[in-house]
């Protein structure tokens, strides 16, 4: 099966974001990819209309802090949806597991206990070219998914 381009959407359908605001928090771990989630994801909601004031961005050291840094910012700053960016890539060792286990599952718990959309925007790779082709490469970037997902969800709520 092919893998679909993650920057390939249909753009009809997705609602202004001119009214809305956003946190987006960040993994310092694989910056090198995370940090092109996070350009993809600030430049997708702008180019959707939402206001550069209204994304407040965050970092936290590595994937499996990404829900807490996400309940930290729905604790203090009124956010309507909020994107977990990282990129978790296989080792030798059995740590991607736990790491895409808590992370994956503390994510969803977000979600319900604030009723709000926290968008899972973690990159889970056997290898780093497979990251770097899903932060702004062959399969488009993980970070305009995650933005148009969180302006999707913020208008399904209103
Ligand atoms: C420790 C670790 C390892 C081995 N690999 C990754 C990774 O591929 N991606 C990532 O985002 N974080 C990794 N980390 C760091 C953990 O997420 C976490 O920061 C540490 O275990 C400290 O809690």
């Amino acid at each position: 099966m092919a893998t679909k381009n993650l920057s390939d959407y249909d753009i009809t359908k997705v609602p202004s974001a001119k009214n809305m605001k956003f946190g987006i928090v960040v993994s310092e771990w694989n910056y090198e990819i995370t940090g092109a989630l996070a350009e993809g994801a600030v430049s997708t909601l702008l180019k959707h209309g939402a206001k550069e004031e209204n994304i407040i961005v965050s970092h936290v050291p590595g994937s499996f802090e990404l829900p807490l840094g996400g309940q930290f910012m729905a604790e203090h700053e009124e956010v309507d949806a909020i994107i977990l960016l990282g990129c978790v890539i296989q080792g030798e060792t059995r740590h991607f597991d736990f790491i895409c286990q808590g992370v994956t599952q503390a994510t969803a718990d977000l979600n319900l206990k604030y009723n709000k959309p926290f968008i899972f925007g973690v990159l889970t790779t056997e290898n780093e070219e497979q990251a770097k082709s899903r932060a702004g490469g062959r399969l488009g970037n993980k970070g305009d998914e995650a933005a148009v997902t969180a302006i999707k969800m913020v208008a399904l709520k209103e």
